[in-house]
């Protein structure tokens, strides 16, 4: 007999194309496209693609974000002399960097941080944009409003990363610059300029917080799949019946560890093991350099980090030499 497997082998059943429910008042002109069906996508996905609600809020937000991606873009083939094989070769490590401190917010030459800004602008545009479409396309499904402010947590570490603290810092010289390896530089030269981010204990509650994520998130994923044989992804029945699919995962963890999430609250446990990664990172961030400016010497001063004795009279040989 095949067994029932999940992720990549599940059974395709679908009937004609779903249009999902009437929007209110003619919205309906809207959504757009021919619901059509991909195979390929079914096996992790639905296999129905649209149709799309665009609307005005969608399309100008993907406008933004194409135009943000341009000025990226040509700014960064200008950085090889119009060049498209060293643009291609250099991609990763090319970038836009926002202007030189001395500009503070004012609103600096073209070729110094002007472009930056103004692609910063378009993709700020672009994502807050993209968050009122998730907003109210909740609204009009009758749905909370869950997704729209999980993404508000990442939205709010974006804008204090590239906004809101280089505007407390007087200059746009302190945000993040556009590029791929560049992002990581500026990172590391963060956390190297403020003594070390480890000691933020924002920084490691946002860890704490991210990993935590990828824990819930994998215990969760394992155990629906464990009981996907018994039909656990499915929805009313396993809320509704004993000895069913959610009964067993329950009990799963029950005997494993004495303790289990609901249903419900392990999605609770997951929204916000999520949303607080990004929103303690953001309060981490925003306060480094503006209250606090080397994060290893608050630690010894509030007694957890390690102290030094750098005035020590006797210099430490270096063993390497002393073989000599
Ligand atoms: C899998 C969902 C899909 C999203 C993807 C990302 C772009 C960028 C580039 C136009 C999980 C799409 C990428 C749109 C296009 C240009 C120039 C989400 C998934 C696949 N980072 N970061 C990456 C961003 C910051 C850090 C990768 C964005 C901070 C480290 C990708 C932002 C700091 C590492 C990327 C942002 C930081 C990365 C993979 C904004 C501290 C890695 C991301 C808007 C938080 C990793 C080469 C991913 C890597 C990586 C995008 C901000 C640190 C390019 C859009 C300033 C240490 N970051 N990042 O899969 O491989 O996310 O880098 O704030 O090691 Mg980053
Ligand atoms: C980036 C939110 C913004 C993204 C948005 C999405 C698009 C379009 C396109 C899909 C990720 C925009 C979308 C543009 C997408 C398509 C097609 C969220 C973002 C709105 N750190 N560190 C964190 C660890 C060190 C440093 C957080 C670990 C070193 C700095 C996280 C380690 C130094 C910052 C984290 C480690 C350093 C961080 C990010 C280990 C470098 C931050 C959480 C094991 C030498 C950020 C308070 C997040 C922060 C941050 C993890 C080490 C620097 C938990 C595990 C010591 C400067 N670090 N880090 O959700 O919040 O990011 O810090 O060593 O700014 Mg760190």
């Amino acid at each position: 007999m095949i067994e029932y497997q999940n992720i990549f082998t599940r059974t395709q059943i679908h009937g004609p194309g779903d249009f999902g429910i009437p929007l209110p008042q003619g919205a309906e002109r809207e959504r757009i496209g021919k619901p059509t069906f991909v195979h390929l996508l079914g096996l992790i996905g639905d296999a129905q693609i649209g149709p799309l609600y665009l609307g005005w809020i969608g399309s100008i937000s993907l406008l933004c974000g194409f135009i943000a991606f341009e000025i990226i873009g040509f700014n960064m083939l200008a950085s090889v002399n119009w060049n498209p094989i060293q643009f291609v070769r250099q991609l990763f490590w090319l970038a836009l960097e926002p202007p030189p401190a001395k500009y503070g917010l004012h609103f600096p030459p073209m070729a110094e941080g002007g472009w930056w800004l103004m692609a910063g602008f378009f993709l700020t545009t672009s994502i807050i944009l993209w968050w009122v479409r998730t907003y109210r396309r909740a609204l009009a499904l009758g749905m909370g409003t869950h997704v729209a402010w999980a993404f508000a947590a990442a939205i709010w570490l974006y804008l204090v990363l590239g906004f809101i603290r280089p505007v407390l810092m007087g200059n746009f010289g302190e945000a993040v610059p556009f590029g791929i390896f560049p992002h990581l530089d500026w990172t590391a030269a963060f956390s190297i300029r403020y003594g070390n981010l480890f000691y933020n204990p924002f920084h490691m509650l946002s860890i704490a917080f991210l990993y935590g994520s990828a824990l819930i998130f994998a215990m969760h994923a394992a155990t629906i799949l464990a009981v996907s044989r018994l039909g656990g992804e499915r929805e009313i029945e396993q809320i509704v019946d004993r000895g069913t699919a959610s009964e067993r995962a329950a009990l799963f963890w029950r005997w494993t560890m004495g303790f289990n999430a609901t249903m419900e609250s392990i999605h609770r446990w997951a929204w916000w093991f999520a949303v607080l990664c990004p929103l303690a990172g953001g309060i981490g961030i925003l306060l480094t350099g503006t209250v606090v400016d080397n994060w290893y010497l608050w630690g010894i001063k509030h007694g957890f980090a390690p102290e030094y004795a750098y005035d020590m009279w006797a210099p430490v040989l270096d063993p390497a030499l002393a073989a000599k």
